[in-house]
C-alpha cells in the first residue's frame, strides 16, 4: 500500500485545524502538509508537521507544494461560507469553484490518488423536502455558497466518471466545535451560544428561536471525514455528495439544554439576513446512503455535545484563553 502524502488546503479553518491534527496522528506529522492563505498557524500545528502558505486561486503555488512534498492526496477545505459568501458572492465563486477546479486539474495532471472536498447542507433550497432532505432531491439553493457547493459536487462526480479520479465529499451539516471559531457561516450561532453562555451568561441569537437545522459535533465530523476518506472504493455508489446527519434541534431546544447546566443562562433574538439562509435549508437529512455505503454512525447527541462543549469552553475561560 502506498503511504498517503496529504496536502490540506484551508487547514487553519474551523474543520482544518482539527482534521490536520487528527490526520497527523494517523499518518505521521511529516505526511500531512497543512496550508492556508493565512499564515496564522498555531504553535501546535507548526510543531507537529509542515505548514505552507498557499492561495488556492494560484494554481502554480499548489503545484510547487505537490512537487516539493510528493503529494498524492489533496483535501480541499478552502472556502467562503454562506454568510460571507452573500457579502461577496464573486469571492465565494472564485475560491469555492475556481479553486476547486485548480485542485481537480492538478490532481488529473499530477496523477493524484485521491481528492476530498466537503459539500454542505447549503446545496438544498426551495423545492427540497424541509423535514428530512433525501439523498437524491431537488438542489436549487438560493445562496452563492450553495450554488458553488452544488456545482462542486457535480464537477467532483464529473472527474470521477471522466478521468477515473477518486473524488469524495460529504454534505456536512452545521459543525459545532471548541478549538477554532467558525468562519462566516449561518450555523455559527450554534457555536457562539456556548461561548457566550460561559463568558457572559447570555446570548443574542441572529436567527429566531424556532429555527431548526441539522448539526454535528466536531468529533463526529472528524470521524465521518476519515471514515469516508478510507472507505472501500468498490462499495461507493455515491462520491462527492453524501448526506451525513447527526442531530437536529431548534435554538430554543439548545438554550433549554444549556440551562440544564447553567441555570442562569438567558437568550434573546435579533434575526438578521442569516434568517433567510437558515430558512432555506432543511431541518434534517436522510443519511441512509452514507450508513449503507461506508458504515456512517454518529456518536453525539445534543445533550452529550452540550456537556462536552461547556466543559472545554469553561476550562479555556478559567485559563483566560477566551
Ligand atoms: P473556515 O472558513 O473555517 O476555513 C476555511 C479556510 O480556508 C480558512 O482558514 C481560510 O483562510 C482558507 N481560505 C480561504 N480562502 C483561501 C484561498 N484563496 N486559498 C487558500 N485558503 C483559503 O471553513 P470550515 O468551516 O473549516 O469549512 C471547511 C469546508 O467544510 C468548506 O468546504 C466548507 O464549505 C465545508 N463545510 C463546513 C461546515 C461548517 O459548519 N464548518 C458545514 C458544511 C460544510
Ligand atoms: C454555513 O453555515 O455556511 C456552514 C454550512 C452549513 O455549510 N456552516
Amino acid at each position: 500500500m502506498i503511504m498517503k502524502k496529504i496536502l490540506i488546503i484551508g487547514a487553519l479553518g474551523q474543520i482544518g485545524s482539527e482534521l490536520t491534527m487528527e490526520l497527523r496522528k494517523l499518518y505521521g506529522g511529516e505526511n500531512v502538509i497543512a496550508s492556508d492563505k493565512r499564515n496564522t498557524a498555531s504553535e501546535k500545528l507548526l510543531n507537529s508537521g509542515p505548514f505552507e502558505t498557499v492561495d488556492i486561486i494560484d494554481k502554480n503555488s499548489i503545484i510547487s507544494l505537490i512537487k516539493k512534498y510528493n503529494v498524492n492526496t489533496i483535501i480541499d477545505l478552502a472556502a467562503i461560507l454562506s454568510a460571507t459568501g452573500e457579502q461577496n458572492p464573486m469571492l465565494a465563486w472564485n475560491v469555492n469553484i475556481n479553486g476547486l477546479i485548480n485542485v481537480l486539474e492538478i490532481a488529473r495532471e499530477y496523477k493524484i490518488k485521491q481528492v476530498l472536498v466537503p459539500s454542505s447542507i447549503a446545496v438544498f433550497g426551495p423545492g427540497t423536502p424541509t423535514d428530512c432532505a433525501p439523498q437524491e432531491t431537488v438542489l436549487k439553493p438560493t445562496t452563492m455558497y450553495g450554488i458553488t457547493k452544488v456545482a462542486g459536487e457535480l464537477i467532483g462526480d464529473y472527474y470521477v466518471k471522466k478521468y477515473n479520479l477518486d473524488v469524495r465529499g460529504l454534505r456536512y451539516p452545521g459543525i459545532i466545535s471548541n478549538e477554532t471559531l467558525p468562519g462566516g457561516g449561518t450555523t455559527d450561532y450554534a457555536v457562539a451560544i456556548y461561548y457566550d453562555a460561559v463568558k457572559y451568561g447570555k446570548y443574542t441569537c441572529f436567527v429566531k428561536e424556532d429555527t431548526r437545522l441539522p448539526m454535528m459535533y466536531m468529533p463526529d465530523c472528524l470521524k465521518a471525514t476519515i471514515d469516508l476518506f478510507n472507505a472501500d472504493p468498490s462499495k461507493l455508489i455515491h462520491h462527492s455528495d453524501f448526506n451525513v446527519g447527526a442531530m437536529s434541534f431548534s435554538v430554543k431546544e439548545m438554550a433549554e439544554n444549556i440551562k440544564k447546566y447553567l441555570p442562569n443562562f438567558t437568550i434573546d433574538y435579533k434575526p438578521d439576513f442569516r434568517q433567510a439562509i437558515a430558512d432555506s435549508w432543511p431541518k434534517a437529512v436522510d443519511d441512509s446512503a452514507a450508513r449503507k455505503e461506508w458504515g456512517w454512525k454518529p456518536a453525539y447527541d445534543l445533550d452529550s455535545m452540550t456537556q462536552d462543549m461547556l466543559k472545554v469552553i469553561s476550562e479555556k475561560h478559567k485559563k483566560g484563553l477566551i
